[in-house]
């Protein structure tokens, strides 16, 4: 439409266009913060978004602002909102909407594209591609708005689909002649669309309850493993209320820990292996029996297959690797407290021939690793660097933990103790490099809490760029690099004694903490946990941006850390 006769009809009736459309659905919704990308067709749809209010956070990378959103959605339950441009913009945050799909994290990623008309005949339009297609297998729905009328639908649509049931990623497809469509303003209000209990309770049949208190009430070596759907559910005071009133021993999954605190005395974090080899029934609550469970696989207790008590949300979930005799369907806050009632007063607690059994390895455990903890080598190795990491969460149980890397993973889960829900976030179900920095700053906008990531150098540089936008923001977070020169280890050699160094290593002697100050925030560099704690607690004092290069050990890793039995081995090659 001619600018002349815009003005004109401006002056007869007030106008709204895409633009204004698209921001007044998601507000209308409560949704105010979105990670993004600024770019054709979406340059003028942030800046409105900014004008209206909303938090417009812009990031180096689509893919780190997909990992921000996806990990909004799993601190808030409200989809995070990541928002790109076309083709490539689209691609680079396809993965993390393909990763909060398989983590089932509510996200939605929002991208421009091209017009339909000549994506659909192939005419070569600027970043040109059915995105739509692409997104389709990669997340929970996907769906398109060809007219500035269907704004509000589609925006509910996506809303409710990313929420309900089991959450996950969806994808909002806008092309950019939506954008500039122009409307009644009037009408444009009644096309919004206000969605109603976006997450409904969705209540466990009474009889599933019955059999599953059935089949724990026979149990003799019972166990809980709480997984992150429960950590997402915020039913944090039933889950504990069934956990203590049961006396079953517990396991967390790596994000739900601190769900209860790691130190309560029904905790089997530290016996993990016996818990799991020594248990007769199993009750997972917002946990998948997939690969980081070993699939429920050949796992028995004497000559019985173990018995698995099941809740969670989605009903295919139930015997997806090996068969559930309770399987409870439902939202694990409406489930929790239906067991919980159903247990009555008389709930008769575990024999504590298997209590203490667990209590005992815990114990011993625990005292095995102390002194390890409390070595000041240098350079340092996991465990004098995390000993002195885990002291400061110790001290400062609000602060967020961010986690990636192979042995970076691996030590930290074991070592540094966590104390309240939400408050561990990493790599997820995929084991996924790069979630870091994206993962670190959501968290402190979203929670307003300061944020230690705890990252391998490697992890690291899939998300590093990001410091920038950190020390853009002024978040408060302590990005802390174990610089062990490489993945796994720095010490690998190039087998075919070429002058390439190995696959695996890096620059020696890296300074990324100079990455940094290049920024304006805070580096530090540091060789012993003496160090490494000091530049830490002042970097949570202060809640300036830091990185705190900490240098490990070349040596002091294991190929994959603890997931070496996944990767195969040549035997015909020869390793040095
Ligand atoms: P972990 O990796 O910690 O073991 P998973 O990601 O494998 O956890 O499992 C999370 C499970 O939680 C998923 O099967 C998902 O369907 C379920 N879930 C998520 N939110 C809820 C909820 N509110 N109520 C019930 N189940 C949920
Ligand atoms: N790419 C992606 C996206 N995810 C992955 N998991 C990998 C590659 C493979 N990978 C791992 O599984 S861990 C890892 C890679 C590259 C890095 C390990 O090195 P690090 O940690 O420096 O981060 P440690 O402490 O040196 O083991
Ligand atoms: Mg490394």
């Amino acid at each position: 439409m001619p600018e002349e006769l815009i003005e004109e009809m401006q002056e007869d009736v007030a106008l709204t266009d895409g633009f204004h459309l698209v921001i007044d659905a998601l507000q209308l919704n409560g949704i105010n913060t979105i990670y993004n990308v600024p770019g054709i067709p979406i340059t003028d749809l942030g800046r409105d978004m900014q004008a209206s209010g909303m938090r417009v956070l812009s990031f180096r990378h689509e893919q780190n602002a997909g990992y921000a959103a996806a990990i909004a959605g799993f601190l808030t339950k409200k989809p995070g909102i990541c928002l790109t441009v076309s083709a490539p913009g689209f691609l680079n945050g396809l993965t993390a909407l393909a990763h909060a799909t398989t983590n089932c994290f509510p996200m939605i990623l929002i991208s421009g594209s091209s017009e339909r008309e000549v994506v659909d005949l192939q005419q070569g339009d600027y970043e040109e591609m059915d995105q739509l297609a692409v997104a389709k297998p990669l997340c929970k729905a996907a769906y398109r708005v060809l007219h500035a009328e269907d704004i509000g639908i589609g925006v509910a649509r996506a809303i409710r689909a990313a929420v309900s049931g089991r959450p996950g990623g969806v994808y909002l497809d806008l092309p950019a002649k939506v954008f500039a469509q122009i409307m009644d303003a009037e009408a444009g209000e009644k096309s919004l669309v206000k969605v109603i209990d976006a997450a409904p309770r969705q209540l466990p049949a009474p009889e599933s309850i019955a059999r599953a208190l059935d089949v724990l009430k026979g149990a003799e070596r019972p166990l809980i493993i709480l997984g992150k759907g429960a950590a997402y559910a915020q039913a944090d005071d039933a889950i504990r209320a069934l956990v203590e009133k049961s006396g079953i021993p517990y396991l967390p999954m790596s994000m739900a820990k601190g769900l209860l605190p790691d130190t309560h005395p029904q905790s089997a974090g530290a016996a993990r292996s016996l818990a799991l080899k020594g248990s007769d029934v199993v009750m997972l609550i917002g946990a998948r029996l997939n690969w980081l469970l070993s699939h429920g696989k050949g796992q028995t207790w004497g000559d019985q297959p173990k018995k698995f008590v099941h809740i969670d949300i989605e009903p295919r979930e139930m015997d997806s690797n090996v068969e559930i005799v309770a399987p409870v369907v439902g939202d694990i806050g409406s489930c929790v407290q239906a067991m919980l009632d159903g247990m009555g007063k008389e709930w008769a607690v575990p024999p504590t021939e298997w209590t203490a059994e667990i209590k005992d390895k815990v114990d011993t455990n625990v005292a095995r690793m102390a002194p390890r903890l409390q070595n000041n080598n240098s350079p340092m190795d996991y465990h004098g660097a995390l000993g002195a990491l885990r002291t400061i969460i110790k001290e400062r149980p609000e602060a967020i933990l961010v986690n990636e890397g192979a042995n970076t993973l691996d030590f930290t889960r074991s070592i540094v103790d966590m104390y309240q829900p939400r408050k561990r976030l990493d790599v997820g179900t995929w084991g996924v490099m790069g979630v870091g920095m994206g993962t670190a700053i959501a968290a402190a906008v979203e929670m307003g809490k300061p944020v230690l990531a705890i990252e391998g150098d490697s992890a690291f540089g899939f998300s590093g760029m990001e410091i920038e936008t950190i020390c853009r923001y002024n978040l408060p977070v302590c990005v802390v690099v174990f610089n062990n020169g490489g993945i796994y280890q720095g010490a690998g050699v190039n087998p075919s004694g070429g002058s390439d160094v190995a696959t695996t290593v890096f620059v020696k002697d890296a300074r990324y903490d100079k990455m940094m100050e290049a920024f304006g925030g805070v580096g530090a560099h540091v060789t012993s946990p003496d160090e490494l704690s000091q530049a830490v607690n002042a970097a949570m004092d202060s809640g300036k941006p830091t990185l705190v290069n900490a240098v490990i050990d070349e040596k002091a890793g294991t190929e994959s850390g603890r997931i070496g039995n996944l990767n195969p081995q040549s035997v015909l090659s020869k390793k040095k």
